[in-house]
């Protein structure tokens, strides 16, 4: 029966070979350029954001995390047990993204302008085994002395100084990835800063902010180890009528200090699209970290799907040779997840995310995009809406199930069986 099926899918394979090369697209380079690309997986998708620290701070920062699946992890143990399950259901090699909050103190209370990099050390020692590369993050919410909603910009000395010191230790702390691993994490730094209601001087904290950030930024990190992204927000729970980090800040920021500018695909108005935003921003900051998401009416974080969106930006990433995906071409993108639902199994969440993710890439990768700048370049733009919209039909799901057979992870829906089981085993047990 296996071999039936493997046969199938190389039978499909065959054809869908033949059908591309018709439109010159050469599907074996595609899927040599697709193992190149890692994503990073967001922690915070496998314990509803909560982190380690057991601290009563509610959430806060306008994150809302809906459901009450049972089995999220409780513990570093089960996370890692956890993520490596979703792992095995995805094809390729790829990155784990940290918060701060995912500290292991052993118990002890450690305040988060103190954490060093031996906190750290279980999940290194985890990702060397694993062949896997990590990215980090500040955590400036869920916690006292974020109650009130400000952190870097706030209005109190000594509370901006204690964020800082925070953004700091963590920086270094990323860099201590970068070095043990060979691989630069990034670091992203998001804030909550904002009021829910009409500000009286809307510049007063963006002048803190900047200045709190100039404070984090000033030890220089090693490129080849650490790389500093930062966030920007239309508005959040709770910060409705004024983000003291906003698109405009932190655009202006990231281009005079030549900062990653992290764009999250729900921190726009519904009706921008971060696809259209790639090649504009390239132009000036010298990468960019996306946090790949989906907003439903609002900054939702729903769990990725292959939407038309999805696949435009990826499409994006591709035509800018954003990804590093050949020789001399630097990685000037770095891919990195952002959902959290309580609602559904957390580990399906990050498989279905992910092979999103992944299925979107190789779409873009299988575009005929030289036949389409050649239609564009002769300003022949009724044969380029009609290749686009053909190329839209092209066989790529045969594709996609020989890629995962070729990584040696289930194809189809069948990973769905293998994290059934794994929730009845295990985590039906929490
Ligand atoms: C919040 C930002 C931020 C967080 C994570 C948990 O609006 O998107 O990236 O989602 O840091
Ligand atoms: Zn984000």
């Amino acid at each position: 029966m296996a071999d039936s099926t493997e046969a199938r899918i190389e039978r499909a394979f065959a054809a869908a070979r033949d059908v591309y090369a018709e439109y010159g697209v050469d599907v074996e380079a595609a899927l040599r350029r697709h193992a190149r690309v890692a994503v990073s997986l967001n922690c915070w998708q496998g314990d509803d954001v909560r982190g380690f620290e057991g601290g009563a701070a509610e959430l806060g920062g306008g994150l809302a995390v809906t459901g009450s699946y049972p089995g999220r992890a409780r513990n570093p143990e089960e996370l890692r047990q956890d993520a490596e399950r979703a792992l095995a259901c995805i094809p390729g090699r790829h990155r784990f993204n940290l918060h701060a909050s995912y500290a292991e103190t052993g118990g002890a209370r450690v305040e988060r302008d103190a954490l060093e990099p031996g906190h750290f050390a279980g999940w290194v020692q985890w990702a060397h085994d694993r062949g896997l590369g990590l990215d980090f993050n500040p955590t400036c919410f869920a916690h006292p002395l974020a109650q009130d909603g400000f952190t870097l910009a706030h209005r109190d000395a000594v509370v901006r100084r204690f964020w800082i010191d925070h953004a700091r230790a963590c920086r270094r702390i990323g860099a201590s990835f970068g070095s043990a691993l060979g691989t630069p994490c990034v670091t992203n730094l998001w804030v909550p800063d904002g009021y829910k209601d009409t500000p009286a001087d809307r510049a007063a904290p963006r002048e803190r902010l900047r200045e709190s950030l100039d404070a984090v930024f000033a030890e220089r990190l090693d490129p080849r180890v650490h790389l500093d992204a930062v966030e920007p927000k239309l508005f959040g729970i709770g910060s409705e009528a004024y983000v003291a980090g906003s698109h405009e800040f932190y655009l202006g920021y990231a281009v005079s200090r030549q900062k990653l500018l992290c764009l999250d695909m729900g921190h726009f108005h519904p009706t921008e699209v971060v696809s259209d935003k790639l090649s504009a921003v390239l132009q000036y900051v010298p990468g960019v970290l996306l946090h790949v998401s989906r907003g439903v009416r609002w900054d939702s974080d729903h769990v990725v799907t292959l939407s038309d969106e999805l696949i435009e930006l990826h499409k994006e990433l591709v035509r800018c040779r954003a990804l590093g995906l050949d020789a001399g071409e630097p990685q000037r993108v770095h891919i990195g997840l952002d959902f959290f639902d309580a609602s559904i199994n957390r580990v399906a969440a990050w498989v279905i995310g992910t092979r999103s993710v992944l299925r979107a890439l190789l779409i873009a990768l299988l575009e005929p995009i030289d036949t389409l700048r050649g239609l564009e370049q002769d300003g022949d733009h009724t044969g380029r809406l009609a290749l686009l919209e053909e190329a839209k039909t092209l066989p790529f799901g045969a594709v996609w199930d020989e890629c995962c057979l070729r990584a040696g992870v289930p194809v189809g829906r069948a990973w769905l069986d293998d994290v059934r089981s794994y929730e009845r085993d295990v985590l039906a047990g929490r």
